[in-house]
């Protein structure tokens, strides 16, 4: 492979990608001289993506030369209008004010949001402990409670330990079912990894299929081998249908895992009145396609996926639930070609971990008296928690967001607006002015990708290949910036009354202490030796450092050893491989000793679903569901004119028979309203959509004041389908919100 010709001022860098999970390989030009990026390639080199990128990879580039993002933190005065402050005099400013709330108020007056990009930041991740240790609420919300937390609960219930995702064997099914997920657009989710259509296609070029089971027609289904529409929020009607189908023609087969598992008969049981010709009014779908579709998956080895289409539903528990049961009923769950577990270089999966008790309600929403799961909130309640007509005098007063944008991106959108202004104090951690945080007293800006490093930590249990990466910080961040480890380690120890050095070793060594000493798998070391080895005097590399060594493939702090150390790390410009996930890791690598097929919190639900059978087969009423683009991620990339440029993409689909009923036209703008509120949107009439069924994607609605945007504005502002999401609908055993089957009305304006 010959490189492209390249200057003498310029240098090529190698780091992944942390916009989306995919963490592609990229191959950066730099001018360090001038501190600019000339180029940005694939990585030919990486493993993993092997020279691909998708358009967003330039958001990397866009991001840190955008003109509006935030360096230094800013306060707003009394009329409105922002100054920019020292770091001193803004951490004093939070740790007072949300201290001054503690104290009156008690803790649960101060809250906290944690959004998306938290987890593709390494330091971000690792440092939320100190702020909420400093803050002791229990009012804790994150977009968690409008994607994965079903899979969360499930996975919890099933195997003890609710980041234990199975993740498909994309690189050797034979069979593909995708369920509620593109992975077309966006790259794989709980199944990282990039150029999902060549790994698609691959699938179908080794002569196995493709099946896409969506309300929509989407780029992954244009592709598959075979498309099946469903209704929204049917899904679990459906997977009860698909176990229904493999008991009753004699297809069950655990295999290895029939060993380890309980709950086969009583799943049994539940399935038996779930037969394809019960549902298929519900469902959508016809009952011979479903046996068809059964039979057909049994006869190969695959692997049957499910990701946010079922998670932000009515039923997203037991549809994510179902979607585990029917891998483990035909044997596909820890086997190669099926569902398997990635193996973490940071040991994140390995044996002997005890289960986390899994706790529901041990404290309550104030206003509605929802109840704590596994310690979150859903996150649409944040506006009534904090109005002061809802939730009177236990009202939230201050509240801290992490890089989220809660205001598109959860329910009732309009609502939180409005509540955000009642807030005594309200300070975030973000990089832009926009929706959520114009209406914060204090913001924090932290460095930006290309100024910071960073370690691939989520993504590699999620990943469809081990993998191991450190990316290197490219550019020193102008004097006075701070990384988002630092903002969040100093602002807990403010709050705390003690240094953040303080602080920082004290989450380091009391990690160490439990890693570490005589009664550990590492009697060989003790905390204080490990301490004293390590390479960084501070931050998250050292903590990312000492689970590598202990981890799977470490060198056990023993540098004889060729285990993986973080010098090793370091020194591998294109990331680590380790190869293709490993088959039969259970039961050794769960908590629980036994799969738990039929969790009694989860099977509880099942009266529920059985409750609304009869309606939904009735119903014809128009809902709503989601749609991610190529060149989103979430709200956050509308103000790179890389990306923005081109067309409104926020249109909403209607089938062409739907359109004509309500004499709709394309291009033509519409009003859509649900129970909470109403917006205009560009609407295009296609036939991908299943009859009864609109999409309009999230993460717009940029065309409000006070915001410094003015990208997004110009060229993308659409309209939040989110203030259509009705805060009042949830998915009872996560608490997780209904953004996929909101009941619609649609005119033409
Ligand atoms: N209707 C509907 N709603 C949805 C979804 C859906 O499918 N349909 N999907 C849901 C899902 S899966 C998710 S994950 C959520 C996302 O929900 P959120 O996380 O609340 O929203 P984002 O748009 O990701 O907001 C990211 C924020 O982080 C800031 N930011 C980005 N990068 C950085 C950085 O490097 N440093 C700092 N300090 N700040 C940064 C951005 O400015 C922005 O304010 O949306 C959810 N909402
Ligand atoms: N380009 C791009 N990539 C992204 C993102 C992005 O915003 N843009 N966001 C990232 C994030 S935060 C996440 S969580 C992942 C999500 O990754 P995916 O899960 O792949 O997300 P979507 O593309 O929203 O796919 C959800 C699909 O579910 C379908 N659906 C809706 N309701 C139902 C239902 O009731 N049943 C079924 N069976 N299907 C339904 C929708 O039509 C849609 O095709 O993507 C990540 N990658
Ligand atoms: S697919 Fe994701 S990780 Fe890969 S280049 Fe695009 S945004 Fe980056
Ligand atoms: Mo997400």
């Amino acid at each position: 492979m010959t490189a492209p010709a390249q200057s003498s001022a310029t240098r090529i860098v190698h780091r992944s990608c942390p916009t989306c999970e995919a963490s592609c390989g990229l191959r950066i030009e730099i001018d360090p001289a001038r501190q600019s990026v000339i180029r940005i390639e694939g990585d030919p080199d990486d493993a993993r993506s092997e020279g691909y990128l998708c358009p967003k990879a330039y958001a990397i580039k866009e991001v840190f030369e955008d003109p509006e993002r935030l360096k230094r933190p800013i306060r707003k005065r009394s009329d409105g209008s922002w100054e920019e402050i020292g770091w001193d005099e803004a951490f004093d400013f939070a740790a007072a004010r949300l201290g001054a709330i503690k104290r009156e108020h008690g803790a649960n007056a101060n809250g906290f949001y944690i959004g998306n990009p938290t987890g593709h930041n390494v330091g971000g991740q690792l440092y939320l402990a100190p702020l909420m240790n400093a803050l002791e609420t229990q009012r804790s919300f994150s977009a968690a409670t409008m994607d994965q937390f079903p899979q969360n609960v499930a996975l919890h219930n099933m195997l003890g330990d609710s980041w234990m995702f199975p993740i498909p064997d994309i690189e050797r099914t034979r069979f593909f079912v995708c369920m509620g997920g593109n992975p077309l657009i966006s790259q794989g989710s709980l199944m990282s990894g990039p150029n999902a259509k060549k790994h698609l296609r691959a699938i179908q070029e080794r002569g196995g299929r493709v099946v896409s089971i969506d309300p929509r027609r989407t780029e992954t289904a244009e592709i598959a081998s075979q498309h099946i529409f469903i209704k929204p929020g049917a899904d679990a009607y459906f997977l009860l249908s698909v176990c229904q189908v493999l008991f009753a023609e004699g297809l069950v087969r655990l295999g290895r895992l029939a060993a380890f598992t309980d709950g086969v008969e009583q799943i049994e049981r539940l399935a038996t009145p779930y037969t394809p010709e019960r549902v298929a009014k519900a469902t959508g779908i016809d009952p011979e396609t479903t046996r068809q579709l059964v039979r057909d998956f049994c006869a190969s080895e695959g692997a049957w996926y499910g990701r946010i289409g079922l998670c932000i539903q009515e039923f997203g528990t037991l549809a994510s639930w179902l979607v585990y049961v029917v891998n483990v009923l035909t044997g596909r769950l820890d086997a190669e070609g099926g569902m398997m577990f990635p193996r973490a270089a940071t040991g994140r999966c390995e044996a002997g971990r005890a289960a986390e008790p899994f706790e529901v309600g041990r404290y309550k929403t104030v206003a509605r008296g929802i109840p704590e799961i596994a310690g979150q909130l859903p996150c649409g309640v944040m506006a009534e928690e904090i109005e002061a007509s809802s939730a009177g005098e236990a009202r939230m007063r201050g509240l801290v967001t992490v890089m989220g944008n809660p205001v598109l991106s959860s329910p009732n959108g309009e609502r939180l607006t409005a509540a955000l202004e009642e807030l005594e104090f309200m300070v975030s951690l973000d990089i832009y002015l926009n929706e959520t945080t114009k209406h914060a007293d204090l913001i924090l800006p932290s460095t930006v990708q290309l100024e910071h490093e960073n370690y691939d930590f989520l993504f590699e249990t999620t990943t469809v290949r081990n993998f191991s990466r450190w990316s290197p910080r490219l550019f020193e961040p102008e004097q006075g910036m701070l990384d988002h480890w630092r903002i969040l380690c100093e602002l807990g120890a403010r709050m705390a009354g003690v240094a953040w050095e303080v602080v920082d070793d004290m989450m380091l060594k009391g990690m160490l202490a439990m890693m570490l000493g005589p009664d550990s798998a590492h009697p060989e070391i003790t905390p204080e030796e490990a301490y004293a080895k390590l390479v960084d005097d501070h931050g998250p590399m050292r903590m990312i450092e000492a689970m590598i060594r202990l981890g799977p493939y470490g060198d056990r702090f023993d540098e004889a050893s060729d285990g993986m150390n973080l010098t090793r790390l370091r020194d591998a410009e294109h990331g680590i491989e380790l190869g293709p996930l490993e088959a039969h890791r259970l039961p050794d690598a769960m908590p629980f000793e036994r799969i738990a097929l039929a969790p009694e919190y989860i099977v509880a639900d099942v009266t529920r679903l059985a409750a609304g059978l009869e309606e939904r087969s009735r119903e014809d009423r128009l809902v709503l569901v989601g749609r991610r683009q190529m060149r989103n991620m979430n709200s956050w990339l509308h103000n790179l004119p890389a990306l923005a440029k081109g067309p409104n993409r926020c249109t909403l689909l209607i089938n062409p028979d739907d359109a004509t009923r309500l004499g709709i036209e394309d291009g033509k703008y519409v009003r859509v309203r649900s129970r909470v509120a109403a917006i205009e949107v560009e609407c295009r009439v296609t036939d991908e959509m299943m009859p009864g069924v609109v999409s309009l994607p999230h993460g717009y609605g940029h065309r409000v004041q006070g915001i410094r945007l003015s990208v997004a504005q110009e060229m993308q502002p659409g309209a939040c389908s989110n203030y259509l999401t009705d805060e009042a609908v949830l998915d009872l055993p996560s608490g997780t919100h209904v953004a996929n089957g909101i009941p619609v009305e649609i005119q033409a304006v």
